[in-house]
């Protein structure tokens, strides 16, 4: 089933006329709106009348995250406050939060994106969806509502934490979707053995998960541990929150929103198109917000696109999955390390758990330490210490060969790192404190 046939098959060239009308309208309204944009656009040298469609789009200036720092809280903004409906708030990675809102249209688009990404992800109207992303002014609980809303769905509003009451309303009322971060459901995995439940045997057969990056061996984990098929769902509060891109039953990619969210991508250091298939910053354009509408905005998630139909009979390009961030991405020695790099790592070693932790530190001389904590399974602690000195010793080993750096492993006993009931923390950076 497909939600919204009509845009989401569309041809290409009537995409691109649909968008280019979008755009033209776009930049005309920011730029009568917002004194920001205005003056952005000036000095880029821009008149609205230039923008003739969407081919002209590099002529825009991009948008940064500082843009919206600077003009904290509401300087963005291109509608009056009076008519914003909703406001969320998006926690950061430092500094100043980041302060998005949303006209009744725009609820309206949110949840026609969500309906469309639950859909794609293989919902069918008359589902139960079991939601454990948090409610409130993070947008994954209330993204995911609007959408499941929107489409019919049967809704449990559970919002992040208590494990063991998520466990059990799982168990009452048997949802067939289920929505959190890729993280949490593997750690309710672990809580559901302990109390005696096989998570293999529960009623979730579809999963949306996103808002922290994943790979495809954690996808595989999840997969085997709950029996059900795991999909990406990828999305961040600037554009609209979740709903940007969703993978369909195929997972090949995540279709984007394209006639709403338009997608480039672009070597982060030169600003350039990047050809398809290669990997570069994604920037979104939201072609058809009211209260936050955004040129060109650079997202920092690092991905590669392809405009091929997909077999799902979608006509929308797809992005990969993300594969790392231009900026949370640590510089170790000079090499670049993602996070989820070493959980690929981990998850091809048996007795680890995907419970890890970087943490980066600076010695006296000055050369960076990479430090590894990882949770490994209980028995090991009861087998001799040469045994877990052996398994350090083979993650340091693939590390090394993987990433081409050097880290002390530390091998922990379950539980020992903190869990989060949102985004896990993958990586303390003691140089930044
Ligand atoms: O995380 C929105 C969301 C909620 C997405 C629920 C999916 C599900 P922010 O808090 O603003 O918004 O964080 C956005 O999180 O730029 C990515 O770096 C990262 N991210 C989001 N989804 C994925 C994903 C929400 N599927 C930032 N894979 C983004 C990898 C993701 N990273």
């Amino acid at each position: 089933m497909i939600w919204n046939e009509k845009v989401e098959c569309m041809h290409r060239g009537a995409m691109q006329e649909l968008q280019s009308r979008r755009l033209v309208e776009l930049v005309r309204y920011v730029h009568e709106r917002n004194p920001a944009y205005r003056q952005k656009l000036e000095a880029a040298g821009v008149a609205p009348a230039r923008i003739k469609g969407i081919g002209d789009i590099g002529d825009l200036p991009f948008t940064v995250k500082y843009d919206m720092r600077d003009t904290y809280p509401f300087g963005l903004f291109s509608r009056p406050i009076k008519e914003v409906s909703e406001i969320h708030v998006s926690s950061g990675t430092s500094g100043t939060p980041t302060v998005v809102g949303y006209t009744k249209d725009d609820l309206k688009l949110w949840s026609d994106v969500m309906a469309r990404a639950l859909c794609c992800a293989g919902a069918e109207p008359g589902d139960m969806i079991h939601i454990m992303y948090g409610y409130g002014l993070f947008t994954g609980g209330l993204g995911l509502h609007y959408g499941a809303l929107e489409m019919g769905l049967t809704i449990i509003p559970a919002s992040a934490g208590q494990t063991k009451r998520q466990l059990q309303l799982m168990a009452d009322f048997k949802p067939r979707l289920v929505a959190c971060t890729p993280s949490y459901i593997l750690f309710m995995a672990e809580e559901a053995r302990e109390m005696g439940l096989d998570p293999r045997a529960a009623s979730y057969e579809i999963g949306v998960f996103g808002a922290e990056p994943w790979s495809e061996a954690m996808r595989r984990e999840i997969e085997s541990a709950w029996d059900m098929v795991a999909t990406d769902i990828y999305g961040l509060s600037e554009i609209i929150g979740p709903g940007v891109a969703q993978e369909c039953g195929h997972k090949n990619g995540l279709h984007i929103f394209s006639d709403v969210f338009y997608p480039e991508i672009i070597d982060p250091e030169t600003g350039a198109p990047v050809p398809e298939g290669k990997d570069g910053e994604l920037v979104i354009t939201t072609l058809t917000k009211q209260a936050i509408p955004l040129l060109r905005y650079r997202t920092r998630d690092i991905v590669s696109i392809t405009y091929e139909k997909c077999a799902c009979g979608r006509t929308s390009p797809r992005i990969s999955k993300i594969k790392g961030r231009t900026d949370d991405m640590i510089i170790v020695r000079g090499i670049n390390v993602f996070p989820s790099q070493i959980e690929h790592v981990l998850l091809g070693i048996e007795g680890t758990q995907p419970h890890y932790q970087l943490v980066v530190d600076r010695k006296p001389g000055g050369l960076d330490e990479l430090e590894v904590l990882i949770e490994v399974e209980e028995r090991l602690f009861s087998d001799e210490i040469k045994k877990l000195k052996e398994l350090e010793a083979k993650i340091g080993r693939e590390i090394v060969s993987t990433l081409g750096v050097q880290a002390k492993v530390r091998l922990v006993e379950p539980k020992t790192i903190e869990r989060s009931m949102g985004k896990a923390k993958r990586v303390i950076d003691k140089r930044a404190m």
